[in-house]
């Protein structure tokens, strides 16, 4: 028989899984599922790129209009000086890396550079305080920053570090519409990262940020040094929780001098666009952001991660201590790939 017209081992053969396992979205057309195994997604990021590059974005198509790409600036209200000992972080204060500590600015100018952010075209301005956590006598400012910014006409994200239940119930009243607190990388592999803080204690902030009734924005960094099944992981643990986040940002590592992943092993650029591909494939209904890192990636490398169903990114000079694409370049990148700005929610699905 010529091998050419020979039928391909089907992934069944492959992964000895049912089709409906390890294809989610083939039987229940990109619903949401919660019963993620490690085989199941090891099954998905390992399939040939071509079918998981087609599958991914065969999903993505089904919740979102894969030409359109929400865009969101950051700014760091409260800069270095932080007491956590996150390994790849500028601004931990166990580590000598040059940073200047600054305090939280007032929230007067934190509202006017956010209507600037917003004539260049962001729908959302996130704001980020190096902490373990807020301190009760920073809450009134916070609150201030959120009624302000979203009275500029844009949406609000804070992170913060970690929350108390009633801290989001606050953050919420004053009308915070995401908050950002990644897991970084999965559970078994976290312990080589950071040391001041579990991963319990970031899956509690997320459970009452979820309960408050904010979206919830959590993802992680690839570059850590971590295994392909740490990445695998992660995105098993997003996937499980009792609902998708509704943003997933995926960062790649900006090796930071002075921090113990100064040196830190790249992820090799498949092995990125492939952990997008999974993300989209297990978070069906959320946006994908392609976060930290995109600096030192080529135009053709973001095209790949945008195929693989990142919908998101972060615009403007600089993300919290480092820089970020040119609007100039990224504007060119937009036109290139036909790319519009816009604020993604997924489809109603029949
Ligand atoms: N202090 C707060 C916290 O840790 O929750 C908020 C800010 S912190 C900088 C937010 C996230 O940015 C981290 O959880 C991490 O995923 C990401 N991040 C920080 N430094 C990074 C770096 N050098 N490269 C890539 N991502 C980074
Ligand atoms: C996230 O996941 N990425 C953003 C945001 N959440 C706060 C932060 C990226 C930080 C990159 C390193 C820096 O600029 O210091
Ligand atoms: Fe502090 Fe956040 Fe940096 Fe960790 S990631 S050292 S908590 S600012």
């Amino acid at each position: 028989m010529n091998h050419l017209n020979a039928a391909p081992p089907s992934l069944n053969e492959k992964s000895g899984l049912d089709q409906a396992d390890a294809f989610p979205g083939a039987a229940t057309e990109g619903a949401p599922r919660h019963d993620w195994t490690l085989e199941c997604a090891r099954a998905l990021i390992d399939l040939p790129f071509m079918d998981l590059m087609h599958r991914a974005q065969s999903v993505h198509r089904l919740s979102f209009n894969p030409n359109e790409v929400q865009m969101s600036t950051l700014l760091s209200i409260k800069t270095g000086g932080c007491q956590e000992d996150c390994g790849y972080c500028s601004q931990s204060s166990k580590f000598d890396t040059g940073l200047k500590a600054t305090k939280l600015m007032d929230s007067e100018t934190v509202v006017a550079l956010a209507g600037e952010a917003k004539q260049r075209g962001a729908s959302r301005y996130c704001m980020g305080a190096a902490w373990r956590a807020p301190k009760e006598r920073d809450m009134d400012a916070l609150c201030a920053m959120i009624e302000g910014v979203k009275g500029a006409g844009l949406e609000t994200c804070m992170t913060l570090g970690m929350l108390t239940a009633a801290q989001a119930r606050r953050l919420n009243a004053a009308g915070l519409d995401y908050y950002n607190h990644n897991i970084d990388t999965s559970e078994d592999f976290y312990g080589e990262i950071i040391t001041t803080r579990t991963y319990q204690d970031r899956l509690d902030t997320l459970h009452h940020v979820r309960e408050a009734g904010i979206n919830v924005c959590c993802g992680g960094i690839l570059g850590l040094g971590e295994s392909r099944d740490d990445r695998i992981s992660m995105l098993v643990t997003l996937a499980n929780l009792p609902q998708h986040p509704e943003s997933v940002p995926i960062n790649r590592l900006a090796p930071m001098a002075g921090t113990p992943l100064e040196n830190a092993r790249p992820v090799s650029d498949l092995d990125f666009v492939r952990t997008i591909a999974l993300a989209r494939l297990m978070m069906p209904r959320a946006v994908v952001r392609l976060s930290a890192g995109r600096e030192t990636m080529s135009d053709e490398m973001q095209a790949l991660c945008f195929l693989a169903g990142a919908n998101s990114i972060f615009v403007g000079e600089k993300l919290l201590t480092t820089s970020n694409p040119d609007e100039d370049k990224d504007a060119a990148l937009f036109a290139s790939l036909g790319l519009t700005p816009s604020d993604p929610s997924p489809k109603d699905l029949p």
